[in-house]
């Protein structure tokens, strides 16, 4: 069977004279079997002209065809919810999971004790980090072993895309914030030299994030952040000792992967 791959775009210029630019209000993609491309591009669009991020001026859908022996199926990570009081308690908790993954993933390669102060810079560094994503439309791509930034285009970041999940040839106009993070969660978890990825959302009435790893699995944080915040972003942790940044780039651009998540 053939598959098409829809990826969907819009923004709204903002700004006066020199200050004009276009900022991203909503993005959606998709990965459908032939008799759903009509529908599921109709939603697309209905999703971009009813965002909570505004009115845009701009849409691109993009639809492109893809053959079934180019794609992988990747089996869901496992999910587990962690409840907190405030939000505050939350992104601690979030930390907390990241630090150790990074830690433990810093450790199994070590050959001296070298790693002992990046352990401690990184657990210093990441509140910072997640503060420099918050502009960016992608995600920042972290080299844990050297502590340097791999985006090729550190103000867009790098995007995960040409992902879906398994048999969901649903449309749907309004976004299911769970459905479309466990499956770049898993996409992502499945790059080469991935360690684990944290996120928080940017739309200011949803504040679940989660973190992911391999062996985290899939970890929904319910409250990450203040109500009404627009601040979002995601780090995706890198190990450039077990892969190059170039393919694991890659594998995030262009491989096509549907995941299955049960149900
Ligand atoms: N690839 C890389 N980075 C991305 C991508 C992508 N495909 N899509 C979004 N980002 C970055 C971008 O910088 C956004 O500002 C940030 O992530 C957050 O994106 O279990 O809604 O789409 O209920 O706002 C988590 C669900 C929802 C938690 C996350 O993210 C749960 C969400 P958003
Ligand atoms: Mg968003």
């Amino acid at each position: 069977m053939d598959y098409y791959s829809l990826k969907m775009r819009a923004s709204q210029q903002v700004g006066e004279g020199e200050q004009k630019r276009e900022q991203h209000i909503s993005g959606a993609e998709r990965i459908v079997n032939r008799d759903s491309v009509e529908a599921v591009c109709a939603a697309m669009v209905r999703r971009a002209m009813t965002h909570s991020k505004g009115d845009p001026d701009f849409i691109n859908v993009k639809i492109e065809k893809i053959h079934e022996s180019d794609i992988q199926i990747l089996k869901a990570l496992p999910v587990t919810r962690v409840d907190v009081e405030t939000w505050q308690e939350g992104l601690e908790k979030a930390f907390g999971f990241i630090n150790k993954t990074v830690s433990d993933g810093l450790l199994r390669e070590a050959r001296n004790d070298e790693y002992g102060v990046l352990i401690k810079d990184f657990a210093q560094k990441l509140p910072e980090l997640l503060r420099e994503t918050f502009p960016m439309r992608g995600a920042m791509l972290y080299d844990i072993a050297t502590c340097e930034r791999l985006e090729p285009d550190h103000e867009r970041g790098v995007r995960a895309t040409y992902m879906d999940a398994l048999h969901s040839s649903e449309v749907d106009s309004c976004k299911n914030h769970f459905n479309e993070a466990i499956v770049l969660a898993t996409k992502v978890a499945n790059a080469p030299g991935m360690v684990a990825e944290f996120c928080v959302s940017d739309d200011p009435n949803y504040v679940t994030g989660y973190v992911a790893s391999k062996e985290l699995g899939y970890v929904r944080i319910m409250k990450m952040k203040e109500m009404g915040d627009e601040n979002g972003g995601r780090i995706f942790l890198f190990d450039s000792r077990k892969a190059s940044a170039e393919e694991c780039i890659e594998y995030l651009q262009k491989k096509k992967i549907l995941v299955d998540v049960g149900a």
